[in-house]
């Protein structure tokens, strides 16, 4: 129950329009629930409506995406756009493609990109998008095919001034490339900024495949210092997933001195107390698009488990959930206290449960929430898009320098904003009022309502 009459109101309107949509509740009543700290503070946000228009999205747009498979047979799945909130820039966040996506789960994670996408301090809103294909067993052309169709539909809704996608789950290189080149195509221009994660031979940026996973390290390794004056440094490490996310932030934590012990995808986990070796992983999952259990296969000395939800038995001091939404509930999460671990990061968006997360705190581990600590996947979108308009590509350590100062600058934002409103190392609190303080800023300043 919210303490502010005006946020209770808000969340049961959200609940009572869309009563299936669990996911963007969740989301939705974790921010609530830190807004109900400064509310009355800000008389001006229920005088202007503001909370009950922050979470309607500003346009949702639906549709057929038909494509026909190698042996001729015709398929359709659902496309979507979210375009959530667009008072700081023009919407961006990622696409998603996985037999999992709908209305609730894209809301949810266009929702957490408009505070997300406001803390890297980028002028971007929020978006989301995908479908419910999935490319899993789908030949290179099926995927193509598949990319194509649903862009031809998706290009009359975005632009680089308008909304610029990128990837996610079930979408990396190969998919952004089918999009862009189908964009080109039905346009019949070369708007090199309308999306990010392009191949680096067409405005690619250097470091953006990397930098979703190389940022969760950096924030981690900030936060690690600046509140318990430790670094990864001999730290045992466990990422769940073995995708963009996880892939990097596990060659980021080794070289960061921590030693990374068990990987996973949604059938199982790989456990390897030697440290992970990640040519074998990068080997199977970016070439061969291979399963993790074939890690056990080549890798002497490691094992192969059912179940994804598993790999949490294995004790570590840094866990980084890099997988999906609410894959550590609250029981997982005593699991991972009672083994003795530090700190836990948010790889990939809304990985804990809010049980989960109250566990961790309770226990007074240190705890980064998804839309700081996976921020700079984005950021480094936001990067792209700033080249793209230059004409211009900045080195690989150009990238990584500023993507490295903008995560430590979330860090101490989000912890300077647990500290003003009185909730001091809860980075959660911290993460959702100084994300929404700056878009309810804006949205007063333009007259949105
Ligand atoms: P990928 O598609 O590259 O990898 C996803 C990984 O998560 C795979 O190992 C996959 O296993 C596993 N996974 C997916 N769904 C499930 C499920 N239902 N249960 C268990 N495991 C699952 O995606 P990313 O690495 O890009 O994304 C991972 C997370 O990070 C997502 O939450 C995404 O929203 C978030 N994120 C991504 C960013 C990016 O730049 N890519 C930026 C910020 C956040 P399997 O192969 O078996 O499906
Ligand atoms: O969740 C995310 O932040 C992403 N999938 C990246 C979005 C982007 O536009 O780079």
């Amino acid at each position: 129950m919210l303490k502010s009459e005006y946020l209770q109101r808000v969340y049961t309107q959200v609940i009572t329009r869309d009563p299936d949509q669990r996911e963007f509740h969740q989301a939705v009543l974790e921010v609530l629930e830190s807004l109900d700290r400064i509310i009355d503070k800000h008389p001006e946000y229920e005088n202007h409506g503001i909370i009950e228009t922050f979470v309607e999205p500003e346009r949702m747009i639906a549709f057929r995406v038909p494509w026909v498979d190698d042996q001729g047979r015709t398929h359709v799945n659902r496309g979507y756009r979210v375009q959530f909130n667009s008072a700081i820039g023009p919407y961006k966040g990622g696409l998603r493609f996985h037999p999992t996506v709908n209305l609730s789960i894209l809301k949810f994670l266009g929702f957490e990109q408009i505070l997300k996408n406001s803390l890297t301090g980028l002028p971007m809103g929020g978006a989301k998008g995908g479908s419910d294909f999935d490319p899993k067993g789908k030949s290179d052309n099926e995927v193509m095919r598949f990319c194509q169709s649903f862009m031809t539909e998706l290009n009359r809704h975005i632009g680089q001034f308008v909304d610029v996608p990128a990837g996610d789950i079930g979408v990396g290189g190969r998919e952004i490339g089918y999009l862009f080149g189908q964009y080109r195509r039905v346009r019949g221009s070369y708007d090199a900024g309308v999306l990010t994660g392009k191949g680096l031979s067409f405005g690619g940026s250097l470091a953006r495949t990397e930098a979703t996973g190389y940022g969760l390290c950096y924030l981690t390794a900030e936060m690690l210092k600046c509140m318990k004056n430790d670094s990864f440094e001999g730290k045992t490490v466990v990422i769940s997933g073995s995708g963009n996310v996880a892939i990097f932030a596990t060659e980021k934590a080794t070289q960061l001195g921590g030693k990374v012990v068990a990987l996973s995808d949604s059938n199982g986990y790989i456990h390897d107390p030697n440290g992970i070796n990640l040519d074998v992983v990068k080997d199977i999952k970016l070439n061969l698009r291979g399963r993790i259990k074939e890690y056990a296969d080549r890798v002497p000395g490691s094992t192969y488990h059912e179940g994804f939800r598993g790999i949490w038995t294995i004790p570590c001091d840094i866990a980084l959930p890099c997988a999906t939404q609410n894959e550590i509930d609250g029981e997982t999460a005593k699991i991972i206290v009672k083994n003795g671990a530090m700190a836990v990061a948010e790889g990939a968006n809304m990985p804990c449960r809010p049980e989960a997360t109250q566990v961790f705190q309770d226990a007074g581990l240190l705890s980064a929430p998804a839309k700081a600590a996976n921020a700079g996947g984005v950021a480094t979108s936001g990067l792209e898009m700033s080249q793209n308009s230059m004409r211009y590509a900045w080195t690989f350590e150009e990238v990584d320098r500023r993507l490295k100062e903008i995560m430590v600058n979330i860090f101490h934002n989000i912890y300077d904003a647990s500290v003003e409103c009185d909730a001091p190392g809860d980075l959660v609190v911290g993460a959702n009022i100084a994300g929404f303080l700056k878009v309810a800023g804006v949205m007063l300043a333009q007259g949105l309502i």
